[in-house]
């Protein structure tokens, strides 16, 4: 058995969630934050039989769009005397970011 982690854009969450368990496939949804943006993400979980990894990644990849997003870095601001001008950047976030995981025991008590 495999644990799919599947990092994708809180717009896309609901689309993937859905179309995974239209297929069978049992979903926890958790709220995360992306380290870079430190803006809000969804993680998805799926165990799975190894056989059926690449059907799941398929689903995450049919749902999930990548987007350009601007940010202002305050990484390396332009520092005009006292005055701090912020640094538009801008980064293509997704379509998913996805680990795979072995899973030692599933057990349901
Ligand atoms: P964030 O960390 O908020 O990153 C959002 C986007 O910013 C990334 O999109 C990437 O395009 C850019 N980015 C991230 N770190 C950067 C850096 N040090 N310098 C320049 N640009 C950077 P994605 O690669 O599609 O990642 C989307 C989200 O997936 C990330 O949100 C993070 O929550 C997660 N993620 C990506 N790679 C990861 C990894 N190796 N381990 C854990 N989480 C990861």
């Amino acid at each position: 058995m495999k644990l799919v982690f599947a990092i994708v854009h809180d717009e896309d969450g609901n689309k993937v969630m859905k179309e995974l368990n239209d297929n069978g496939f049992s979903v926890t949804k958790m709220c995360s934050t992306g380290g870079f943006l430190k803006a809000g993400n969804t993680t998805l979980l799926v165990g799975v039989d190894q056989d059926k990894v690449d059907q799941v990644i398929e689903i995450i990849k049919n749902k999930s769009k990548s987007r350009k997003q601007i940010i202002n870095s305050t990484v390396s601001p332009i520092d005009v005397g006292s005055v701090f001008l912020s640094n538009p950047v801008e980064v293509l976030v997704g379509g998913a970011t996805i680990f795979i995981v072995d899973v030692e025991r599933f057990e349901k008590v």
